[in-house]
């Protein structure tokens, strides 16, 4: 654990939150040599634990290589460079690494990648402070449940998308521009190799199913549910019968099934907010906006958002210059946006209406005439795999 800071102490840059925005930022601060402080809410066991996202674009890849944070998703990360699609018309793959950009993902489990991010950190002499939940921030000042108070230069909200930092700045006024898909996943992670070589996405008229690789024995799957379902009306029978369903395994073979290890109900929500800070406090990652998780670009949002604000505070804090504040919105927000547009297409692709009405079946069959376009025009491909593996 890093130094305890002093009640009442000033420092460079106070970051609230130790997720992949914190941690990255917290890093590339280190590495100009400005002074920064950690304060995460929880224990260090739970931060390390949280099993989230896997699939970092290119983009995130490069950062971490260039500020010398990929050793383990160098030792440990796999290649991923294709996805199979599966409907009641058959299945087809993509090669998007042979298409668009050529780019490909990397399969690296969240929690390790901020295992490697924040024990870096901590060998780089950062301070991180855990079990410290922020209750208040005001003009660079932020004050923790427990009553201490530390004061930055700045403040970098990475808190994520129910943190305070966002809380504030919607206080003092900034908007945000908000879209709920109308889908709720069951997000369930088992202790099963991957049954698939590719990313797999099934449409059925039950719902959606995902299959997704995470290590060679960990696997995480997406079953669409009605809204306001319970996880615990899922056992494992029924969440295995079902993926078994719309995976058509009685068509296209089994899959290697395991123990449940983790079961969350996602409802796919999406927001930005307008401007993603002001004066001294500035947010990134989750806290700034919540991606519907339909396309993987999440945690790849955050990377990008640490890079370009720990930019534009060295050259604050290093020149007195806050230029790159101000365009901080600028740099980011054309991206973000590209982002979104890309998962709410994902989103339409994957999910059809349920309903039986003429509404519905105008709305299926638009979905049908979506994918069949995917597996047929070049085009298209190379579309989907540019926005897919780009950031
Ligand atoms: P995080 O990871 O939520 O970290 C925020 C941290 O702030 C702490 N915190 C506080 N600390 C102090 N005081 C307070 N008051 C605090 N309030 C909160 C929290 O404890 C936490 O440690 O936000 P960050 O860093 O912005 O990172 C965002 C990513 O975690 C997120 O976007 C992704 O996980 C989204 N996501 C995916 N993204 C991808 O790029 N690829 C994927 O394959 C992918 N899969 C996923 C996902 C998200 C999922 N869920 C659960 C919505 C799969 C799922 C199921």
């Amino acid at each position: 654990m890093g130094k305890r800071f002093d009640s009442g102490a000033r420092t460079g840059v106070v970051i609230v939150g130790a997720g992949p925005a914190g941690l990255v930022l917290g890093n590339l601060l280190l590495d100009q040599g400005i002074d920064c402080v950690i304060l995460e809410r929880r224990r260090r066991e739970a931060v390390e634990g949280r099993a989230r996202a896997g699939f970092l674009a290119a983009h995130s890849v490069r950062v971490l290589a260039q500020h010398g944070l990929d050793t383990g998703l160098l030792a440990r990360g796999r290649t991923h460079r294709t996805c199979l699609f599966r409907s009641e018309q058959g299945e087809f793959t993509l090669d998007y690494g042979e298409l668009g950009r050529g780019e490909v993902h990397t399969v690296y489990p969240q929690q390790e990648l901020v295992r490697d991010l924040l024990a870096e950190y901590l060998r780089r002499g950062g301070e991180l402070r855990f079990g410290a939940e922020v209750e208040e921030v005001s003009e660079g000042r932020v004050r923790s449940r427990d009553g201490s108070e530390i004061t930055g230069r700045y403040v970098a909200g990475c808190d994520g998308h129910r943190g305070v930092a966002r809380a504030t700045l919607a206080a003092q006024g900034t908007r945000t521009a908000r879209w709920d898909h109308g889908v709720t996943w069951l997000a369930v992670l088992a202790e099963a190799p991957p049954s698939l070589a590719a990313v797999g996405y099934a449409l059925h008229a039950r719902g959606f199913a995902g299959h997704m690789a995470r290590t060679a024995t960990v696997t995480r799957y997406y079953l669409q549910c009605p809204r306001g379902t319970d996880p615990a009306d899922w056992s494992e029978d029924r969440i295995w019968s079902e993926l078994e369903m719309r995976l058509r395994t009685a068509e296209f073979g089994a899959l290697k099934q395991g123990p449940v290890l983790e079961k969350t109900v996602v409802d796919l929500r999406s927001d930005v907010l307008d401007s993603p800070g002001a004066g001294r406090l500035w947010l990134a990652g989750d806290a700034a906006g919540l991606i519907s998780p339909s396309a993987a670009k999440g945690a790849n949002l955050a990377v990008l958002q640490a890079e370009r604000l720990a930019q534009a505070l060295t050259l604050a804090l290093t020149r007195d210059d806050e230029s790159g504040l101000a365009r901080y919105a600028a740099d980011c927000l054309p991206r973000v946006w590209r982002a979104h547009e890309f998962s709410h297409w994902m989103s339409t692709l994957l999910h059809g209406p349920t309903a039986e009405d003429a509404e519905a079946r105008y709305g299926r069959a638009l979905q049908y005439a979506r994918l069949d376009s995917l597996r047929t025009s070049r085009t298209h491909q190379d579309f989907f795999a540019e926005n897919y593996t780009g950031i």
